[in-house]
């Protein structure tokens, strides 16, 4: 009994430890790649900016974050109503389907989780449909929102997020490649039923899971 649970645990490190490999088996640099970074994605240097070409400019003071659909409690934040939620720091990895990546992204802002004891979600809202500034949209299951590095982010690395990066607020979803994450998010929606976003329409998968390659439908 604990001869095969040792085993099965080998195999499973031995799994893990793959990953870090290239399909051609060549092994990749060992520190930085093992367990981080996704089949088929490369680490990049700086921070690549990537969307449909418009930067809404939205002045702190105009800007809203409306919580709607189905909600115990819709509500709609200005930045000071945002800026008075718990604030919350996190590092993580970033994963653009494009094939990019970056490491050890530092993140302040306001944890969906949070959004969620305030806004209260009924038992039949299942999906979260969120909308920009940009009229971009993107969309995802409820229980992949509901995760603890889940974050509306005001800063990248201890500056307020830029404009080109999605400022004054974005979404960032750190377990699904980049394009889950709306920049100048505006609206986030309860959904009961499921609705496709921007590139979700047009070919990418619905789930965007980096570990799976998981990037066209
Ligand atoms: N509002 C908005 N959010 C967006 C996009 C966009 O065009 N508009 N592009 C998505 C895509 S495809 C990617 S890869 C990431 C890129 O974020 P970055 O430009 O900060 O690197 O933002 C995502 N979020
Ligand atoms: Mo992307």
């Amino acid at each position: 009994m604990e001869r095969n649970e040792k085993l099965i645990a080998k195999k499973e490190e031995w799994a893990k430890y793959k990953r870090g490999h290239t399909e051609d088996g060549v092994m990749q640099d060992h520190r930085q790649r093992h367990d981080r970074l996704p089949p088929g994605q490369h680490l990049t240097k700086g921070w690549p900016v990537l969307d449909l070409g418009i930067h809404p400019s939205i002045p702190l003071e105009q800007w809203t974050l409306q919580i709607s659909g189905l909600v115990e409690t819709p509500l709609t934040w200005n930045w000071q109503d945002f800026m008075a939620q718990p604030q919350v720091r996190l590092v993580t990895d970033f994963h653009c389907v494009t094939t990019w990546s970056t490491f050890d992204n530092a993140w302040e802002g306001v944890l969906f989780r949070h959004l969620m004891q305030i806004a209260r979600p009924l038992p039949e809202a299942r999906f979260v449909y969120f909308a920009s500034y940009d009229n971009y949209s993107t969309n995802l299951p409820l229980e992949a929102c509901d995760d603890a590095d889940v974050l509306l982010t005001r800063t990248w690395n201890d500056q307020p997020l830029s404009q080109d990066h999605g400022g004054p607020v974005r979404v960032i979803i750190p377990k699904r490649y980049a394009w889950k994450g709306a920049k100048w998010v505006k609206e986030i929606r309860f959904l009961e039923h499921d609705r496709p976003g921007y590139w979700e329409v047009r070919g990418y998968s619905n789930t965007a899971l980096p570990w799976d390659e998981d990037r066209y439908a």
